[in-house]
């Protein structure tokens, strides 16, 4: 497998947590995102949408959009499981990692930021304020839940790591990336730290990635 990964990419660290949770062996084929490689026609080529993740299969395959390519290894590696055994668990893990990865990550793409800036003339303090309303009125949503739900337990959804906890940890690092205040959300904080904790979350920091600044 080859995987097309930047080390800034939310959406390409979820993929690299599942393949790091799953020990699925592939290359990693960086772009430059933050310098438009993925714009150029080679990347267009592989991912017409022009963003990251994508990750091509032995037999030539395309996967893209993070969560399908999530679900598709989940499939093929059954080991760890992230997702229940049971339909209500699983409805409840996929709509936890939604608020994230539907919802709340869309809004503060590097596309979405640009248009914000150069189309829509907001300066750079509206679009943080954009930024941050994305981030904490999704991670209240997901601490919410955590909080009255019986199915929290170590981890979002009892004491098995999910796509819950992987999007979960997307979006804390998305906090951190734009500075914005998580102490208002100490559950969601607890279970990032306990994943952090672990091996396949340290290693697949955007900070430990080849490119990522020191
Ligand atoms: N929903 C997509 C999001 C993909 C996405 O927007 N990736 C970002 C990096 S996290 C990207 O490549 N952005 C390029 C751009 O916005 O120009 C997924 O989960 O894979």
């Amino acid at each position: 497998m080859i995987f097309y990964s930047n080390w800034r990419s939310l959406a390409a660290y979820r993929v690299r947590v599942a393949l790091a949770l799953k020990g699925i062996s592939h290359t990693v084929m960086p772009i430059d995102m933050l310098g438009g490689e993925h714009l150029l026609p080679a990347f267009r080529a592989v991912n017409p949408q022009a963003v990251l993740p994508a990750l091509v299969l032995d037999d030539g395959q395309v996967l893209f959009q993070s969560m399908a390519i999530l679900e598709y290894l989940d499939e093929i590696a059954t080991q760890p499981p992230l997702l229940p055994a049971d339909a209500a668990g699983r409805a409840r893990v996929r709509g936890l990692a939604q608020i994230h990865a539907a919802d709340s990550h869309p809004l503060l793409v590097p596309r979405v930021r640009q248009f914000l800036q150069k189309d829509a003339g907001m300066d750079d303090a509206g679009v943080q304020r954009w930024i941050a309303r994305a981030l904490t009125t999704g991670l209240q949503a997901i601490e919410t839940n955590l909080v009255t739900s019986p199915q929290t337990g170590t981890y979002c959804h009892g004491d098995q790591i999910t796509l819950a906890d992987i999007c979960l940890s997307s979006h804390l690092l998305a906090m951190m990336f734009f500075k914005i205040d998580d102490a208002a959300f100490p559950t969601a904080v607890a279970i990032h730290g306990r994943l952090m904790a672990l091996p396949a979350f340290a290693d697949s920091h955007p900070l430990r990635q080849p490119g990522a600044p020191s």
